[in-house]
């Protein structure tokens, strides 16, 4: 956690999030199950229910359970066949363009959309040559990417839509779960996610066959003791996480409800602030309130790094997702000469000011109250 130290004054810190946490006593009952079982991995007993429970949550038949979202992406673009190039957004978590290149192809980025931050179909088409064999989109703190733009693409070009959807658990898109778009989507459970196992993921996918495949490629391409026809992966969930996932499950509703509580909050009393722009509607019932992103602009008095130092300097740990861009990074930057103007503008403005259910609203009063310092503090420089 590099970034949140070095705190000067000795208010309680306000991470951007805090993982929320099952009562003790029904992880416990499951981790007595455990116990009975002896089973600890490979496709456990609670691996199967929390498999199962999580494609009916989410309304859908194929899913695949994960270690992480980093692998199940290996996975999933590896059954998919990626080679050569696949498109996807500079702006994202690093793990976006990693598992393309783990999956052994090379990611070649495509600028945002300014309204939603996601790719922009438009870019897509002008980044597709013979080379492409995938689209990876992200939809990025939840919010839906423009899904009949990239099918139309993807039918056109004859190459799979694949989805990075870490951050979209539980969103819903014209009435059905936003996960039966694609030909796969892959989910993260990671600790900072509206819902997790502590690590894990899964991928879910059309038919089956796929799924068996899937789950094939993530046990080390095992079909049975001596059928080994395919080159796998070790990405299976151990029964520890799935016992952490299926406790968590119960409480998703109130999560969700809780944060939605918190996002309401603060666009109240942060929408009419100049040069601060608010991205998640948190009044809609079909977002799952991931993350509270702001854009921080002119006429916003201070830069949003000078924001962020001074909310830092109270203890408020509000993150820059997604800054610097994946195509500068130096892992990537061969990759990307060109520029991407929209991802770099949103890259340069945007921070997330913590949200996590358990956010009480003194503690929220504290952020807000030190925003509207910051754009007053800033006014009275300018003005001298
Ligand atoms: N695709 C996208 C679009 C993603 O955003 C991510 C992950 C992935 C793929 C990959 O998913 P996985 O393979 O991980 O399943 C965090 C998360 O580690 C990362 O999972 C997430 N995206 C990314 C957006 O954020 P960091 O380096 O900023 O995390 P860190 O450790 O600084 O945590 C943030 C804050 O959360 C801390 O300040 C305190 C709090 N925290 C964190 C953890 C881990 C806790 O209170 N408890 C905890 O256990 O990357």
């Amino acid at each position: 956690m590099p970034d949140n130290r070095d705190v000067r004054n000795e208010n309680e810190i306000l991470y951007v999030t805090r993982p929320s946490l099952p009562p003790i006593e029904t992880f416990m009952g499951l981790i007595e199950e455990v116990w009975r079982s002896r089973t600890l991995t490979n496709n456990g007993p609670l691996a199967r229910r929390f498999e199962a429970a999580l494609a009916e949550r989410l309304g859908v038949e194929h899913l695949s359970l994960a270690a992480n979202a980093t692998v199940g992406a290996v996975v999933a673009l590896r059954q998919l066949g990626v080679k050569g190039e696949v498109v996807t957004t500079p702006f994202s978590f690093v793990a976006t363009a990693n598992a393309i290149r783990f999956a052994g192809a090379e990611p070649v980025f495509a600028d945002i959309d300014p309204v939603t931050l996601n790719i922009d179909p438009e870019q897509v088409a002008r980044k597709i040559t013979p080379r492409t064999s995938a689209i990876y989109a992200v939809h990025c703190y939840g919010t839906p990417c423009d899904v009949d733009g990239l099918a139309e693409i993807g039918a056109r070009r004859g190459i799979p839509v694949i989805y990075d959807a870490a951050h979209a658990f539980g969103v819903r898109h014209r009435g059905e779960s936003l996960m039966r778009h694609g030909d796969m989507s892959v989910l993260s459970f990671h600790a900072t996610k509206v819902f997790h196992s502590a690590e894990g993921g899964a991928i879910i996918c059309r038919d089956r066959e796929t799924k068996l495949a899937l789950d094939r490629l993530a046990n080390h391409g095992i079909t049975d003791e001596t059928t080994i026809d395919v080159a796998g992966l070790n990405a299976k969930m151990s029964e520890l996480h799935a016992a952490m996932g299926l406790a968590q499950l119960d409480q998703y509703e109130a999560d969700v409800a809780a944060r939605r509580a918190v996002g309401l909050r603060y666009e109240a009393a942060l929408a009419s602030v100049p040069g601060i722009r608010i991205l998640c509607r948190s009044e809609d019932p079909d977002h799952n309130q991931y993350a509270f992103p702001i854009l921080v602009e002119p006429p916003f008095p201070m830069p949003r790094d000078a924001l962020q130092a001074f909310l830092r300097e109270r203890g408020i740990m509000a993150r820059r997702y997604f800054h610097p861009l994946i195509p500068h990074m130096g892992a990537y930057r061969a990759t990307a000469v060109e520029r991407f103007p929209v991802a770099e503008a949103a890259s340069g403005r945007v921070l997330c000011l913590p949200l996590y259910p358990d956010l009480r609203p003194d503690q929220q009063m504290r952020i807000i109250e030190a925003i509207l310092l910051a754009a007053d503090a800033g006014l009275r420089r300018c003005a001298g």
